[in-house]
């Protein structure tokens, strides 16, 4: 809004020239989802206690786990509104590929509160079956691709791999199939993540940083062509999402960290991943979320083979436990530290990520 309402006048006040720069947006749009969260969260932190909406923690988990028993849970609404009111505020509104990330996102955050509230009214952690989680994300994803395939003027349909810039298979109308594995994988992925205080919301920061960049090189048709990925016109207003996305894991990671103050739910894990696998999708560095989301690829990768290993084998593990945070937990480390060293990783695959505009 403020891009539409101050560049305008740039002519009279030469100031408001910033508005025209995409890099000044997105800082805007971080500082302002940061202090949104900082700012409101002990107000909501208290709201949410008064409501009892407090965490149902189940008792088959690590002893540590049972201690947090009550802490407010769905302070991912306040992450959601942060990263909205940010993103509105900030970004080109004529532009429709954000429409499209902040849309998927906050569906993603309706099929998680829709998940939280169950939980919580039945006082019990199973919430939504999997099966219908799976049919209202997939829904929202079939809606996303096919605008983007059918009504977007020029969406391209070509997969992009790290590293080899010549390979990019054409899936055509497939590639609808393709962003729902992508979107509906990240959203799960995220999901399964948020088990420890500060484990989900430190790589997202992580990787919406890195998206940031990617989502600006893509838009911008010199610096794409000399780096040789993509041009995606349009693309560098999602830096924006990305920048509201930074600031708000910040600003909710002030009070989730150890020990947690609230929990995002999965009012904020699902909408995270789905955010985070459509600006992948758009910006057409899907292929990357495997290094950039790498935590999240681990842990949903441990539970797959934990429980497939848990079926063929008649019941042994790989792991101590699934997903692989509380594999370390029951070797001992305490959770800060478990937490701390997946964030180290992250920031490693984030830089690897980077590496990757270079070497192709
Ligand atoms: C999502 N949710 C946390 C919180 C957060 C198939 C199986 C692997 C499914 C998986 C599962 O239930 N996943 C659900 C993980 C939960 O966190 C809530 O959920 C939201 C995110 N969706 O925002 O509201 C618990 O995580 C802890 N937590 C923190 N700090 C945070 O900032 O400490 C969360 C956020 C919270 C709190 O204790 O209650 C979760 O873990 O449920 N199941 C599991 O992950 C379970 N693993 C398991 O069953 N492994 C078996 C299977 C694979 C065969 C095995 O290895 O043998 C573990 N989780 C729990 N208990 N709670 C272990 C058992």
């Amino acid at each position: 809004m403020l891009y539409h309402l101050l560049y305008p006048l740039h002519e009279t006040i030469s100031g408001f020239n910033v508005f025209r720069y995409i890099t000044f947006r997105s800082i805007g749009a971080a500082l302002t989802a940061f202090l949104l969260l900082l700012l409101v969260s002990p107000w909501f932190i208290r709201f949410l206690r008064d409501k009892q909406i407090g965490q149902v923690v189940r008792t088959d988990g690590p002893a540590s786990h049972i201690s947090k028993q009550g802490v407010p849970t769905m302070g991912g609404v306040l992450i959601l509104f942060a990263i909205t009111v940010s993103t509105l505020l900030w970004v080109d509104l004529t532009n429709s590929f954000v429409w499209v990330v902040l849309g998927i996102t906050l569906w993603y955050g309706v099929i998680g509160a829709y998940d939280d509230f169950q939980k919580i009214k039945k006082r019990n952690s199973k919430g939504l079956s999997a099966r219908g989680k799976l049919v209202f994300q997939a829904v929202g994803v079939l809606v996303a691709g096919s605008y983007l395939l059918f009504v977007h003027p020029d969406f391209d349909t070509h997969l992009s791999f790290p590293f080899l810039k010549d390979i990019r298979p054409d899936l055509g109308p497939w590639y609808i199939l393709f962003a729902v594995f992508v979107v509906i994988g990240a959203s799960n992925a995220v999901n399964l993540t948020d088990g420890l205080d500060g484990l989900a919301i430190g790589p997202t920061v992580i990787s919406s940083s890195v998206y940031l960049m990617f989502s600006y090189l893509a838009g911008h048709i010199g610096l794409s062509a000399y780096l040789q990925i993509p041009y995606v016109p349009g693309a560098g207003e999602i830096a924006i999402f990305c920048g509201a996305m930074v600031g708000a894991g910040l600003g909710f990671l002030w009070y989730n960290a150890f020990p947690a103050q609230v929990f995002m739910g999965d009012v904020g894990s699902l909408a995270i991943g789905g955010g985070l696998g459509m600006i992948a999708i758009i910006i057409k560095q899907e292929i990357l979320l495997a290094i950039v989301g790498g935590i999240f690829v681990m842990e949903a990768l441990s539970v797959i083979l934990q429980v497939g290993f848990f079926k063929l084998s008649g019941g042994k593990r790989i792991f101590l436990m699934a997903p692989f945070h509380h594999h370390f937990e029951k070797k001992g480390w305490h959770e800060p530290k478990v937490v701390v060293r997946f964030w180290i990783v992250s920031i490693v695959l984030g830089l690897a990520a980077l590496a990757t505009l270079k070497i192709r």
